[in-house]
């Protein structure tokens, strides 16, 4: 019998019966990730009601010298929430600890347990008047724990910042079973290290975050968005400086798809249509947003497409009119991820460069790309106004799939040679997981690398929160 079997009663006994999941057929779900591109195996899964239940589960790991994989809502694309192939760590659930604890209006705060869903906490938000910005193709299921461990990014970033800018207190069960109580919703709180940052993008390899205090804001009661063609990325950055230099701080989301993008969302979701008679290379989806009713948002995006045409940024432009057009929109955007899941292998490279940088740096990558595997499908689109771009590819049409996937590597090098060559970052929003632990090595300074490792090392010495995850082996 392995520690991990041993333990299995004693586990009970700290969750109860409905919170240890040993059938073979319930595990399965928590032993893969979202795209089917990582599996693991584990005896059994622990879903604690309590911080309490977390801290017992916590500590009978140490013990039992047993790993712990933290899981919100499974929807991470590193492989940082699959257990290893041993079966001998015990993933740790998040899923019955969702409540809403409290929501303080005066103060614009939130506090809610680590695995409540992000759109139940937006809707919790709304619901007040208020705003939680943070906004995901994933927020039906990923956990408030989850997007803080990733540091989730999304369509609302270049607002209102990554979960690290919209946290202002966590409570941490530390790999010892120690609970840390740093539930404050201070704005200001100068009291030595910030230790909540240490958490924050860690990927649960530092302890399990159970609750957090998050920042709200005014809810949002106009909007305007539109839907843009353009030459390419160029136009893209220079539609930004135009917009905003109109918007201000209005200007919520600019996201930016290649025609490739587009081509595989009209191919394969439901539902969905090319806003335009002709295609056209690049596009933009710019979203406006205020606090008043009447803003003239429209007016705004008019003048600055107008500005656009006469610069020859814009070939084509639609300012949607009502919700169901706003919708239609986002679902060419929102649509993706999962078109390009339809069309084989997607090798995902989730990278930033500074925003200055994009066009240059599209053309390097998709010149040294093309040498590489003529015919390879660039599929870039993201986040433009942060600098991130999804930089996926997807293989010739035709080919073999696995033939594809053994360049994986190879392709990965070309793509994070030139994203370093820009000063850029490997991974701009989604983590680091297993995907990417052994390039850290290679694309970190070691120096970063050394004090990681040395956090680690305090917070988790016996190295069994996540292990594996994030810091390469060495
Ligand atoms: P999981 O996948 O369960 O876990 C992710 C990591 O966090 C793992 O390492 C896990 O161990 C750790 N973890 C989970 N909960 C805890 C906890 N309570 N304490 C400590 N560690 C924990 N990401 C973006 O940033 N921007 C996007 O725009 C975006 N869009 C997406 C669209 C789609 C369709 C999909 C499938 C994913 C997208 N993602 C995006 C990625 C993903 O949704 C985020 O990484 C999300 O933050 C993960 O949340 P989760 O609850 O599913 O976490
Ligand atoms: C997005 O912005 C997500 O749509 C997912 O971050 C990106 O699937 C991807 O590569
Ligand atoms: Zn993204």
């Amino acid at each position: 019998m392995t520690a991990t079997e041993s333990l299995l009663p004693a586990l009970r006994a700290a969750v109860g019966p409905a919170g240890l999941v040993t059938d073979a057929d319930q595990l399965r779900s928590y032993l893969v990730d979202w795209r089917g591109a990582y599996r693991g195996a584990a005896a059994a899964v622990v879903r604690p009601g309590s911080t309490e239940e977390v801290a017992e589960v916590l500590r009978l790991c140490r013990d039992a010298g047993v790993a712990v994989v933290p899981q919100g809502g499974n929807t991470g694309l590193c492989g940082g929430a699959v257990p290893d192939a041993s079966g001998r760590q015990v993933v740790l659930s998040l899923g019955r600890m969702r409540r809403v604890h409290e929501l303080d209006a005066a103060n614009q705060t939130i506090t809610v347990e680590a695995g409540a869903v992000l759109q139940t906490v937006q809707e919790a938000a709304a619901a007040a008047g208020r705003l939680f910005p943070l906004s995901l193709g994933s927020e039906g299921s990923a956990t408030i724990g989850g997007t803080l461990a990733t540091n989730a990014g999304g369509t609302a970033v270049l607002r209102y910042g990554t979960m690290r800018d919209l946290v202002l207190g966590l409570e941490v069960v530390l790999p010892d079973g120690r609970v840390w109580h740093g539930l404050r919703g201070l704005r200001k709180d100068n009291t030595g290290y910030d230790l909540k940052h240490l958490f924050v993008g860690a990927e649960g390899t530092l302890g399990v975050i159970t609750a957090a205090v998050l920042k709200l804001f005014p809810a949002v009661r106009s909007r305007a968005t539109a839907w843009v063609a353009l030459p390419g990325p160029a136009a893209a950055v220079e539609l930004i400086e135009v917009v905003r230099a109109l918007a201000g701080d209005r200007l919520t989301g600019f996201e930016v798809m290649s025609r490739q993008s587009v081509e595989f969302v009209l191919a394969h979701a439901a539902g969905v249509r090319d806003p335009f008679a002709q295609p056209h290379p690049w596009y933009a989806l710019v979203e406006l947003s205020d606090t008043l009713p009447d803003a003239g948002l429209a007016e705004v995006l008019e003048t600055g497409l107008g500005e656009a045409f006469e610069r020859d940024l814009a070939l084509d432009a639609v300012i949607a009119s009502g919700s169901a057009q706003v919708a239609a929109l986002w679902a060419l955007r929102e649509g993706i991820s999962e078109a390009q899941n339809s069309e084989g292998p997607s090798l995902k490279h989730d990278v930033t460069v500074p925003v200055s940088s994009i066009p240059d740096f599209v053309e390097r990558t998709d010149r040294a790309l093309a040498a590489a595997v003529p015919g390879i499908r660039v599929v870039a689109y993201g986040h433009v106004g942060d600098g991130n771009l999804h930089y996926n590819l997807s293989k010739p049409v035709g080919s073999d799939d696995d033939a594809f996937r053994a360049r994986a590597d190879e392709l990965a090098r070309v793509v994070y040679d030139s994203t370093a060559s820009f000063a850029g970052s490997i991974s701009a929003e989604h983590g680091i997981g297993v995907a990417k632990r052994d390039l850290l090595a290679d694309y970190e300074d070691p120096l970063e690398l050394e004090l990681m490792r040395g956090v680690k090392a305090l917070l988790d010495p016996a190295g069994l929160m996540n292990p594996g995850k994030v810091l390469p082996a060495g």
